[in-house]
């Protein structure tokens, strides 16, 4: 607990990416005092700290984007459909400071512990430097894919090359021209940082556990033209969005029909018709053609079907391209959208090492050890994931009713109401978190920052102080949430999205499955006479 002095707060957010940033703007204009902290210098988060060569977008930028400003919206002009991190982190600077947002943010701040006090009914809420506030509500925008899992490998700490993670990239980037390098994880980061390094390496080691399926993104510069196109019809895109499951709905770039057919309703000649016209477009956009490729087994194996054949295409050794083809249903772990990632393979100084086969037993001072074989590297990036949804949060002591430890609550079970908050930490709320649904992050954090402002400021109306997530209403959404994954392919592979990828992490949906429209009519309901919540 800190000794500094006490401020107190109406709000704190932790954490300056993008919702942190509209946090911060939609407090405000509430008339609430806010002070925001960021472990990082600067504003931006996932895009903030994963600027490793190659990290790219790949939901296209004008879908990717804050929707809350039609100015915003027009003034700012992307250079490529899917922009690359650097843009992306001047995107959010232009934000921050057009909307005057960096005045209530600390940065290089790591919140430590957040705890209810039941007297005061106020979040004592404490910094790795002393400071301490009580603020009346706490929100967690924290991200869902922002606590990078340790490499943690046998004789590591030994090895003396260099060792670098895709999510902790450093600001000057490194020179691999001429050395040996290796990358382990083949996850969307992997997938990315191996595309552009292979092009500068002496040697690339790939070290692959799972293999994903690759999808070309086809990116391409923004000519005025379609700049101009995409601008006049931004609100018809954004009600698009609004209003579709997952929250990207463009289709070469156009405006493109929710799909509305099974993928075994029509013949082999238009299914595969419909797929190469998707995979023609780039990007995610594949998973869009046929409403079941995510719910029947039958359904996905011709989606994956075809694309592992699109594997055995750009591949030129058949070899190496069948130890690159997954075996599990395509969609259930994040598909990955690249720029010539499988063509790295058909270079004589990339080399496939599949886990498979042989694991990795540990580093020498020189390399690294896969089953019989050093490998003599100069450098190691991992790529090795996150702790997805809830590894952000469970790395604060957060602490509501009765001292009770959240992280000791979710080791249990994963509990949440409506993917924001929890029975027993009052006042706590947290923005693109567990049981959030699967949709675009921007536009998601818009959604949940709006309704968490709207809860407050009719709770301000009742003259009421703390909101409170009913036991039995929170028990119903996360059946509902559990109900509708296990009515999906997702727990037919190990993925992060049911918590696989951290060993001892209770097997759950992490993600609310159940499409945008359903979620916000669930929060609607919620609002309705304030069925939902116990407030006091
Ligand atoms: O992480 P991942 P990521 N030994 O968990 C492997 C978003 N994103 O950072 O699968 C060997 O997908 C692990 O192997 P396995 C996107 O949502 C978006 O790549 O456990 N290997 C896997 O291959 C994405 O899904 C963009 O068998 C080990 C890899 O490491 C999410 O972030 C770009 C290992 C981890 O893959 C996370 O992607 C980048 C070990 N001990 C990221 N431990 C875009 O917008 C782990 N692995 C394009």
């Amino acid at each position: 607990m800190s000794t500094g002095t006490e401020q107190q707060i109406d709000m704190v957010v932790v954490g300056a990416g993008f919702a942190g940033l509209y946090m911060i703007y939609r407090a405000r204009q509430r008339g609430l005092s806010v002070r925001c902290f960021e472990m990082g210098e600067g504003v931006g988060g996932t895009w903030y700290w994963n600027r490793y060569p190659g990290a790219r977008v790949d939901i296209e930028c004008v879908e990717y984007s804050y929707s809350f400003s039609r100015e915003l919206e027009q003034e700012w002009d992307w250079s490529e459909r899917y922009a690359g991190q650097p843009e992306i982190e001047r995107y959010a600077n232009h934000v921050a400071d057009r909307f005057d947002l960096r005045r209530d943010i600390r940065f290089k701040t790591r919140v430590t512990e957040a705890v209810f006090d039941e007297i005061s009914q106020r979040w004592r809420v404490c910094t790795d430097s002393g400071e301490t506030l009580l603020a009346r509500f706490c929100i967690m925008a924290t991200g869902l894919i922002s606590a990078p899992i340790e490499p943690r490998f046998e004789g590591l700490e030994g090895f003396a090359g260099e060792q670098y993670l895709t999510s902790r990239w450093p600001a000057d980037e490194p020179n691999f021209e001429g050395k040996r390098v290796a990358v382990i994880g083949t996850g969307s980061s992997g997938i990315q940082v191996i595309s552009e390094v292979a092009q500068r390496v002496g040697e690339l080691f790939v070290l692959q556990r799972t293999p994903s399926y690759p999808i070309p993104l086809r990116n391409k510069p923004v000519e005025a033209g379609h700049a101009r196109k995409m601008k006049a019809q931004y609100e018809e895109l954004r009600r698009r969005q609004f209003n579709s499951f997952s929250g990207f709905t463009l289709v070469h770039s156009d405006l493109a029909p929710p799909p509305s057919q099974s993928a075994l309703e029509v013949s082999e000649a238009e299914r595969l018709a419909e797929y190469e016209n998707r995979w023609a477009s780039g990007g995610l956009s594949p998973y869009y053609a046929f409403t079941d490729s995510l719910l029947d087994m039958e359904s996905n194996r011709t989606l994956a079907e075809f694309a592992r054949q699109k594997i055995r295409e750009r591949v030129d050794d058949p070899a190496i391209a069948k130890r690159l083809c997954p075996d599990y249903p395509i969609l259930t772990r994040r598909l990955s959208p690249e720029t010539n990632y499988l063509e790295v393979f058909n270079q004589s100084n990339v080399h496939l090492i599949d886990l498979h086969d042989e694991g990795i037993r540990h580093f020498t001072q020189n390399g690294i050890v896969v089953g019989e074989r050093e490998i003599a590297l100069d450098a190691v990036i991992f790529a090795t994931g996150f702790d997805v949804m809830t590894g952000a949060m469970d790395r604060i002591d957060i602490r509501g009713r009765a001292g009770e430890s959240l992280k000791t609550r979710w080791r249990e079970e994963l509990t949440s109401h409506l993917g924001m908050m929890t029975h027993g930490f009052p006042n706590l709320f947290w923005v693109n978190g567990p049981h959030s649904p699967f949709y675009n992050p921007i536009l998601l954090a818009e959604f949940q920052c709006d309704f968490i402002a709207d809860l407050i400021a009719d709770l301000s109306d009742r003259r009421e102080d703390v909101i409170e997530a009913k036991a039995e209403e929170e028990r119903l959404y996360v059946q509902l949430t559990n109900d509708i994954g296990n009515s999906t392919l997702y727990p037919e592979s190990d993925n992060y999205y049911m918590g696989d990828n951290i060993p001892g992490k209770p097997r759950a949906t992490l993600f609310w499955f159940g499409g945008f429209p359903f979620y916000r009519k669930q929060c609607r309901l919620a609002r309705e006479d304030w069925k939902g919540f116990e407030v006091g």
